[in-house]
């Protein structure tokens, strides 16, 4: 316990311990020897994603956030087709603490299209650890739910005595459902000291198809729906997508220190969303990184800095139209969103003795962003200005944590943490399209609070500091070689992001635009929503064989929410033209106008995993593993229920290998979802089961997966998919139907091929 593993022999148990598959040669990754050597057990146990598990779905998916999905505790919410959002125990989106390479990003859209993960390629992406229970507040902050890190690969150096070490690798794959198609490409080169490597990526796909047709004859006329081309009745429309993602990577190794260099570039020309008015027609990332990672005697030092530039583009893709073409010629109504991201930090791991480890670190992350919506020439509606959604925001974070792991025994470890942070925002003045009066004669009277709107919020202080502290205590409890417990209890606090607080527009046709719930409705923001603070606790039974040959993994949870940004109903308005009410306060079965508001709120559930190896015999060694997750979010103020939060579901594999086959039969069920929000009317949705068939063989240097997806082409509706708003005129916020909710995709063949050299 707490001995010290000399570095180099950490090293080379590395390099043989790791399978060939993803370590081809002999080679030796720095990250991993300053982490491994000397240093405590961690106290609580991330669940990881690991290189093999995300080599298993490169076939499968181009969503990193889906790479999580065998994860307990997490969900996603549905969106484009490769950027869902991650939900942990009901907690999604800005509450989770989400970085990629200790990068934190923010979606930088009235509509979250282009959320962290989004960022990086399954094929980039080495490991991702999720903290599902309780986050240490070194990895946390800003956040109420847990954490998420993840990482691209770490560099790779030549053995001594090697000389210069080069690999490449090469992948395909092709999905039928949506043809989609998609490759990767990577080389390295490297000595002892010098390593550099690019990885290129692309994905794209067509729409997928639902395991029925679930839409009317109507949906699909062209005429009365508008759309520019005839779409079939299962096609789930604003699905398609098109990615492409660089990585350059060059790092300098010296004894124990190692400096890196990372060089992002994405660039999305078209992501559609079946869940939301707009879609994505351009999104550009640039970014870059440096982190030093030093072994001292004392401990160990990460230092960061980062830079990153978003471009955000969207507009009414091709399965959606303009509301009002009648005198107008159809050009849409593009929107515009820019941000800038700057953050450096430090950590320090300073093991005092043996068994105590001190983590400090400190934080700084300035972001700024600008929202608009450039006029329309020759549009009544939007015009002759510029309508600014946010103006100049800026949202600045200084964090500053320290935690205290300390061994006591063999059988008791222990974390304590405690983290500060001071978040400032701001954001400047606006106006509509329409500074003057506006075209009330087109729209009614709806329109016309542009500028009343405008003023109000402009004459309003909108600076904002707010000081957070988080708290986490947790302990880990070794009964005996197969039993442990972790428990523990945390405080935390979120702060309001910018479009939380800073949209203004009342109007219905603007609300629907500021929307990253997916659930077609329309959001106001509220510069007074006090910081959201949580209070979990969580445990963690584990039960396993010393060898971990099987396991059961139980964690229920609670978690209390003082704040919880909840959204309230904005009072009905009369319509001028036509003198009735469009019953916002009341109505059941339409989408609403929406306010944020700061509410209480409960969520808790049970999360159980575990896997079982059944049978040793000539066709190969048979498993089960198996997962359940169970969770529930009540609003106290209101007695209502929570909005997105998964209903229970189950999977089941069953899965053999053999030499180098790896196949499995995964079952899937998920209960109907009736507990919905009765003040967004979110729709409900039926239970179903999937069937999944997953097959794979692995050479030394090649890997072959395939499989089919939904195997019995089962119609299902997303439970977290949001409402459907993926064709017609989603302008007008109820211009579309109401009640649909977003299909699941049928029936998919898949397969896809990795050549290392
Ligand atoms: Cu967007």
């Amino acid at each position: 316990m707490g001995q010290r593993i000399h570095p180099l022999a950490a090293a080379i148990a590395l390099a043989f311990s790791s399978a060939a598959w993803q370590q081809a040669g002999a080679q030796t990754t720095l990250n991993e020897v300053v982490v491994a050597a000397g240093k405590l057990p961690e106290a609580t146990s991330p669940r990881q994603v690991g290189t093999a598990e995300i080599a298993a779905k490169h076939a499968i998916t181009r969503d990193t956030a889906a790479l999580l999905q065998d994860v307990p505790g997490v969900s996603l919410y549905g969106a484009g087709g490769v950027s869902s959002l991650p939900v942990i125990h009901g907690l999604a989106d800005d509450r989770l603490r989400v970085t990629v390479d200790g990068m934190d990003f923010i979606a930088s859209c009235p509509n979250h299209m282009n959320p962290p993960l989004s960022y990086v390629d399954p094929t980039n992406v080495s490991k991702i650890k999720v903290y599902a229970g309780i986050t240490p507040v070194s990895v946390g902050g800003d956040s109420i739910g847990g954490s998420i890190v993840a990482e691209t690969r770490a560099p790779v150096f030549a053995a001594p005595g090697q000389g210069m070490l080069t690999n490449g690798e090469i992948g395909a794959f092709a999905r039928s459902n949506n043809n989609a198609l998609g490759g990767n490409v990577g080389a390295t080169l490297a000595t002892e000291n010098f390593s550099v490597s690019y990885q290129g990526t692309t994905a794209r796909a067509d729409n997928y198809q639902a395991g029925r047709n679930f839409k009317t004859a109507a949906q699909n006329d062209t005429s009365f729906y508008g759309t520019g081309r005839t779409l079939r009745r299962d096609e789930v429309a604003s699905t398609s997508y098109e990615a492409w993602t660089h990585l350059l990577s060059l790092a300098v190794m010296s004894g124990n220190h190692l400096l890196e260099a990372k060089l992002g570039y994405q660039d999305v020309p078209s992501q559609l969303y079946p869940n939301q008015r707009m879609d994505m027609l351009d999104n550009e990332q640039k970014r870059g990184s440096l982190r030093y990672l030093g072994q001292f005697d004392w401990g160990s030092a990460d230092l960061r800095a980062y830079h990153e530039e978003v471009d955000h583009f969207m507009e009414f893709g091709e399965d959606k139209m303009f509301l009002y073409t009648a005198g107008n010629t159809s050009q849409g109504m593009p929107m515009r969103t820019a941000s800038k991201t700057t953050g450096v930090s430090g950590k320090f791991d300073i093991e005092l003795t043996p068994a105590d480890l001190l983590r400090v670190g400190a934080e700084y992350r300035r972001y700024r962003l600008n929202d608009w919506w450039p006029s329309v020439a020759g549009s009544m509606g939007m015009g002759p200005n510029d309508f600014i959604n946010i103006n100049d925001g800026s949202r600045t974070r200084t964090g500053i944590f320290g935690e205290w792991e300390k061994r006591l025994n063999p059988q008791w470890q222990t974390l304590v943490g405690l983290r500060y942070e001071l978040v400032n925002s701001e954001a400047g003045m606006v106006h509509g399209y329409n500074t003057a009066v506006a075209p009330t004669a087109i729209v009614g009277m709806d329109m016309m609070n542009q500028k009343r709107d405008a003023v109000a919020f402009n004459n309003a202080d909108r600076s904002r500091t707010d000081h957070n502290v988080d708290l986490t205590a947790q302990a880990r409890y070794t009964a005996d070689a197969s039993r442990d417990v972790e428990f523990g209890f945390a405080r935390k606090v979120r702060s309001p992001n910018l479009y939380e607080r800073y949209t203004w527009s009342t109007a219905s046709m603007m609300s629907i635009m500021n929307n990253f719930a997916g659930d077609g409705n329309g959001y106001v923001g509220n510069p007074d929503l006090k910081p959201e603070t949580a209070y979990t606790a969580a445990l963690t039974f584990d039960w396993h064989a010393p060898d971990r040959q099987w396991e059961l993994k139980a964690t229920p949870y609670y978690t209390h929410v003082d704040d919880y940004i909840d959204a309230v109903r904005q009072p009905s308005v009369v319509n001028m033209m036509t003198g009735l009410s469009d019953n916002n306060a009341t109505t059941s079965n339409r989408f609403v106008r929406l306010k944020f508001a700061n509410q209480s709120a409960r969520l808790y559930g049970l999360d159980l995993s575990g896997r079982l190896p059944l049978a040793k015999t000539e066709l190969g060694q048979f498993g089960l593993k198996g997962l359940l997750n169970y969770t529930r979010g009540e609003n106290r103020d209101t007695g209502g229920q929570l909005y997105n939060i998964m209903p229970l579901n189950m999977k089941l594999a069953l899965t053999q290998q053999l030499g180098g086959w790896n196949n499995a039969i995964e079952f899937v069920a998920v209960r109907g979802k009736h507990d919905v929000s009765t003040v967004r009317n979110e729709i409900e949705t039926g239970g179903y089961t999937l069937t999944h068939l997953r097959g794979s063989y692995s050479w030394k240097y090649v890997r072959v997966d395939f499989g089919v997806e939904n195997l019995f082409d089962k119609f299902y509706y997303l439970p977290l998919g949001g409402a459907y708003t993926g064709q017609g005129r989603t302008m007008g916020i109820n211009a579309t139907d109401w009640g649909i909710a977003v299909p699941g995709m049928g029936r998919s063949f898949y397969a896809g091929l990795n050549v290392k050299f």
